[in-house]
């Protein structure tokens, strides 16, 4: 036997992968790795597709960090800059439950003007009008911003999120873990040790969160692999992660220089990988919004059985380039995933099934 096909028989005996052999499945055909994950896949969840009916809220463009990737974040001399106010966020809310919307994920720059106040004010107003509709915010980058200009500990902070209403914590800020890439892309921000420990203690307190990996711009192959096993290993201590999400970079507007982007095979592969060597995240999800619609429907067949939302609306990824900035509609996304045959389900934020629509089922 050779080393492909001992690769191939211990992912079919449903064993785990090690740095090496996770490197080495980049070397495998893309059908091969195709095929591997979704028996994984199928074994987890057949043929059923998993989305949510969503609104994700930005409220603040301007951010003290300056990271090379990002086109969303405004510095203060910025004439596009903008920062609601509680009253427009809550009437984004309301209009969101209005169209069904069952989650607000509401992820902000690192605003140094507005105060602590008027992050989680914002969260006790929406919950307070809305005590059903759960919030998902805060990611581990901002959480680590409020409590260093706040002088807080991490508990501390994660105290006050639970207070103020957040239901659950989104993945961003993670990009890459790898120390020298990291600071590359985005000096200064949440360190990735400190990234892992909010999550830690997040999931600690009981509470559920997603990880993001940020691919396809500077970083190699290997620092994926790593980016991927510094998750899986502290899943295996707190269980806590629901979904793995591989955003695919985005290269408008940014300071980032990138020399070779990463091609449809390549983005295929990362999300077949993951859900290889993640075996212990239930959930691997592709996130139209970066990898485009059609890539996110093959991903299907490659191992991601989620593909978010309707977002309504999105101002992070489409600054650089991204088609989300007004979402989708529910009956077109029920519609594309129905039509690349799957089975549409409609899940909560914690991903318990709300509606499966099986063949003949009115959308
Ligand atoms: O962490 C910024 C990314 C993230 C670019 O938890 C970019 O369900 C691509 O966290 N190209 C924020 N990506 C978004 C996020 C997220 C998205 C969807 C679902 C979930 C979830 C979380 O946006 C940041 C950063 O990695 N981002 N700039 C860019 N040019």
């Amino acid at each position: 036997m050779n080393t492909h096909d001992e690769l191939i028989a211990r992912i079919e005996a449903g064993e785990r992968l090690g740095r090496e052999e996770g490197e080495a499945l980049y070397d495998l055909d893309l059908l091969t790795l195709g095929q591997l994950a979704s028996q994984i896949r199928e074994r987890r969840y057949g043929r059923k597709s998993f989305f949510n009916v969503n609104r994700h809220i930005n409220p603040t463009n301007v951010c003290k960090d300056i990271c090379k990737f990002c086109a969303y974040s405004a510095s203060r001399k910025n004439p596009n800059q903008y920062t609601m106010s509680h009253e427009e966020i809550l009437t984004i809310a309301d209009e969101a439950v209005k169209r069904g919307a069952k989650e607000v994920h509401i992820v902000s720059a690192h605003n140094p003007e507005v105060g602590l106040e008027w992050y989680l004010g914002a969260f006790r107003k929406i919950k307070e009008a809305h005590p059903g509709l759960h919030i998902k915010a805060l990611t581990a980058a901002e959480v680590n911003f409020l409590a260093e200009s706040n002088g807080l500990s991490y508990d501390e902070m994660i105290d006050l999120m639970i207070e103020s209403g957040v239901d659950s914590m989104p993945g961003g800020g993670a990009e890459i873990f790898d120390e020298e890439i990291r600071d590359y892309i985005c000096k200064g921000k949440v360190s990735s040790d400190d990234w892992l420990l909010i999550h830690r203690k997040w999931h600690e307190r009981g509470r559920e969160s997603n990880a993001t990996m940020l691919f396809g711009h500077v970083e190699k192959r290997a620092h994926r692999i790593d980016h991927m096993l510094r998750l899986r290993d502290l899943q295996d201590e707190t269980g806590g992660f629901n979904a793995f999400i591989p955003l695919v970079y985005q290269r408008h507007n940014n300071f980032l220089k990138v020399e070779e982007f990463p091609t449809a095979q390549e983005i295929l592969k990362t999300y077949a990988i993951a859900r290889i060597l993640l075996d212990n995240i239930p959930h691997i999800k592709a996130y139209w919004a970066t990898s485009t619609v059609g890539l996110a429907l093959l991903a299907q067949e490659f191992g991601a059985d989620d593909l978010d939302g309707t977002i309504q609306r999105e101002s992070i990824q489409s600054a650089a380039g991204a088609p989300s900035a007004e979402g989708l509609p529910l009956e077109e996304f029920i519609a594309l995933i129905r039509n690349s045959g799957f089975i549409p389900v409609e899940r909560d934020s914690l991903y318990n099934e709300l509606r499966i629509y099986d063949e003949g089922a009115a959308a």
